[in-house]
């Protein structure tokens, strides 16, 4: 690892400050008024209202004018692109469900907590996207045959690790060309809302929402590996401050379910009427398709029954009756892919809280 890299992750260790097992800090509460969960109870429906999606944005909301946006392709091209939205509008259209999720949704039930956006469980949520598949366009550009990565920017600019730089990430020419892979500029039938990346965002469906540049201003072809910070510091999977680790690229199988019964206001607890109960919720995975999902009731596991998949790239519906006895009781959920991977039911921990895909646990008292 570079000098400059290790200078960075100290940087980064510096300002956000170690994993902690102490209360949320004012800096977490912060973030998370910023960046609002999807509540669990939309799991109710196979797309998300715009409203009650996940939201996550490392700066500032950038606000773009459609008369002076537009987007940049260059780099190593034979020839560069300059393109209106009205451009990319002309170009052929495609709708499709996809569930995104944050990298770091459930990071704040790890123990210790790495200090960062401090998620429960409801990073997440499904929406209908519209855009234009990306393959063709570079295709029209012609990448120089030594291009390796294509870097996608962002209109927001910040400072983290004490360096500033906008928010880009980058993607190999292989994952830039699957077919899968969109520049969108609609959501659930609208204009993308101005919190998810007006006018334009880069959708790589599959891969942890870091991937989905927002408010995309340039695509540049390069010819050695990007080494930006949410591309090479950010996002890996780490035992401690000290990389360079495993960069984070697919969403790792995860269920979740609808909390049943009412809910206590404070603490939040569930409480729940004797006699069946229908539990139900959504499974997904980027690394495969849902295989099976089983609900757990005081520590028995036991299959759910799996609707059809929303879409290649979506959440796949399930559902099981319980029949509830009073007293108190932990339900979990836990869903298998079919690369063999199944949630874990005690925390992998990690430096950066990524990826923690522990089987949920809601505990509920039945009246
Ligand atoms: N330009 C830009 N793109 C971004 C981000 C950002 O802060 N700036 N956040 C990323 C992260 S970490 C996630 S999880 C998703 C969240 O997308 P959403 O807010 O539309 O749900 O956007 C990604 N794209
Ligand atoms: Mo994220």
């Amino acid at each position: 690892m570079s000098n400059d890299h290790l200078k960075q992750v100290a940087a980064k260790t510096a300002v956000t400050g170690q994993p902690t097992e102490g209360p949320l800090t004012p800096e977490e509460l912060q973030l998370s008024g910023r960046n609002h969960s999807m509540p669990l109870e939309a799991l109710h429906d196979d797309i998300t209202p715009a409203g009650l999606h996940y939201l996550l944005i490392h700066f500032d909301i950038p606000h773009l004018s459609l008369d002076t946006w537009r987007l940049r392709l260059g780099g190593a091209v034979d020839r560069a692109l300059e393109l209106s939205l009205e451009d990319i509008k002309a170009r052929p259209a495609v709708t499709m469900p996809v569930t995104l999720e944050c990298a770091g949704n459930g990071r704040s039930l790890l123990q210790p907590r790495p200090l960062s956006q401090p998620w429960v469980l409801g990073a997440v949520g499904t929406a209908e996207w519209t855009g234009t598949p990306l393959a063709p366009l570079l295709e029209e550009a012609g990448l120089a045959s030594d291009a390796v990565e294509l870097v996608f920017t962002g209109a927001d600019n910040g400072i983290q690790g004490g360096a500033e730089e906008p928010y880009a990430r980058s993607l190999s020419v292989a994952e830039a060309m699957h077919p899968e892979v969109m520049l969108v500029y609609a959501m659930n039938g609208q204009p993308l809302p101005l919190q998810h990346g007006f006018p334009l965002r880069l959708l790589v469906p599959g891969w942890y929402g870091m991937a989905s540049v927002k408010w995309l201003t340039s695509i540049e072809a390069v010819t050695s590996r990007f080494m930006g910070w949410q591309q090479s510091v950010a996002y890996h999977y780490l035992q401690g401050p000290d990389g360079p680790g495993i960069p984070v690229t697919h969403i790792r199988v995860r269920s979740l379910m609808v909390p049943p019964g009412i809910p206590e206001f404070f603490t939040r607890r569930r409480v729940v009427d004797a006699g069946p109960v229908m539990l139900h919720g959504r499974a997904w995975s980027g690394h495969g398709d849902v295989e099976r999902v089983e609900v757990g009731i005081d520590g028995e596991w036991m299959p759910a029954h799996l609707d059809a998949p929303l879409g290649d790239f979506a959440w796949r519906s399930w559902s099981m009756v319980w029949v509830a006895s009073p007293g108190d009781h932990v339900l979990r959920c836990r869903a298998m892919d079919t690369s063999g991977a199944l949630q874990p039911t005690e925390q992998v921990w990690n430096y950066q809280g990524i990826g923690n895909n522990m089987a949920q646990r809601v505990e509920v008292t039945v009246r």
